[in-house]
């Protein structure tokens, strides 16, 4: 673990609570709140390994009732500060989307996060995402082509992004915020060419106020994962990729808490060569066809 970097917002600024249980409402009505479709055989299969699991931990361990209690009591608290979505994207997800992506072609991907929403306004390339008047930070000039396994311009792509401002603050889960701050769905043109404007958004640390701080203190353990941009890249007939993009030099790319930093999702930012300030990277996309695989 590397040492706790300077938090550049100020103390109590956007509490666990607020954002936890907004991430709990919002999946709530996203209608994939259907887990009683997974099949009888299904869950008594996974329902009995992670049972398995907990109680081997027990043996091994020789867990006290001290210890024991603690769970509960904290487990209860997970569900009330309305955290489980934080909670299971930041220690869990990683594995799911690696299961899951081991056979698909093309463009990488990783976690979804808790803090992704639907709908963000529509944009044409070249786009500029929403941004305050005197917006602080480093402008970034993120542009890109989509192509299929084969090199071919795909037609009707788009790249919804989402990310932190240069506070480390997401707009909707942080109070304060205008509601698309740093969220779009940029439509690239007819050769898969997209550009978007946007800013550097600050490394990002989980909320330290709720369980899951509680769980990061009470382990010694650190709340931060590196910079990140936040992307869902889709096409009419491909498979869609959810990824991040991360910022070489970034401490925290080694060891971030929610294990979700993969080499091809670096970039290469570099200072603009053609006038504005800021930066300019170019990221392809290779997206597979509906039913390819590797
Ligand atoms: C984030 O911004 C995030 O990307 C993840 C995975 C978990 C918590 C906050
Ligand atoms: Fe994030």
């Amino acid at each position: 673990m590397t040492e706790t970097q300077a938090d550049p917002r100020k103390e109590d600024e956007g509490t666990a609570v607020e954002a936890g249980s907004k991430a709990t409402e919002r999946f709530t009505a996203s209608g994939k709140l259907a887990p009683l479709d997974v099949p009888k055989e299904r869950v008594s299969l996974l329902a009995g390994a992670l049972i398995k699991a907990a109680n081997d931990i027990v043996v091994e361990h020789e867990v006290t009732y001290e210890e024991y209690n603690a769970l509960k009591a904290w487990l209860i608290k997970v569900g009330t500060d309305g955290e489980w979505p934080l909670f299971l994207d930041v220690w869990l997800e990683h594995t799911v989307e690696d299961v899951n992506s081991q056979d698909r072609p093309g463009t990488v991907g990783t976690i979804e996060g808790p803090y992704y929403v639907p709908g963000s306004p529509v944009l044409q390339t070249p786009a500029t995402v929403e941004m305050r008047e005197d917006e602080e930070g480093t402008p970034l000039h993120f542009s890109g082509r989509f192509t299929d396994t084969d090199g071919n311009p795909i037609q009707n792509a788009q790249v919804e992004i989402w990310h932190a401002d240069s506070a480390g603050f997401y707009s909707q889960y942080a109070p304060g915020l205008p509601d698309w701050l740093f969220r779009g769905t940029v439509k690239a043109d007819d050769d898969g060419r997209f550009v978007i404007n946007t800013m550097r958004p600050a490394p990002y640390q989980i909320p330290t106020d709720g369980a899951c701080g509680q769980l990061i203190s009470a382990a010694g353990w650190h709340a931060w994962r590196p910079a990140h941009i936040h992307i869902k890249v889709s096409a009419p007939g491909f498979q869609p990729v959810t990824q991040q993009l991360y910022f070489p030099g970034d401490p925290h790319n080694a060891d971030d808490i929610a294990s979700a930093v993969k080499p091809e999702l670096m970039l290469d930012p570099k200072p603009r060569t053609d006038g504005p300030a800021g930066e300019e990277v170019v990221y392809d996309y290779v997206l597979a066809k509906e039913g390819q695989h590797k």
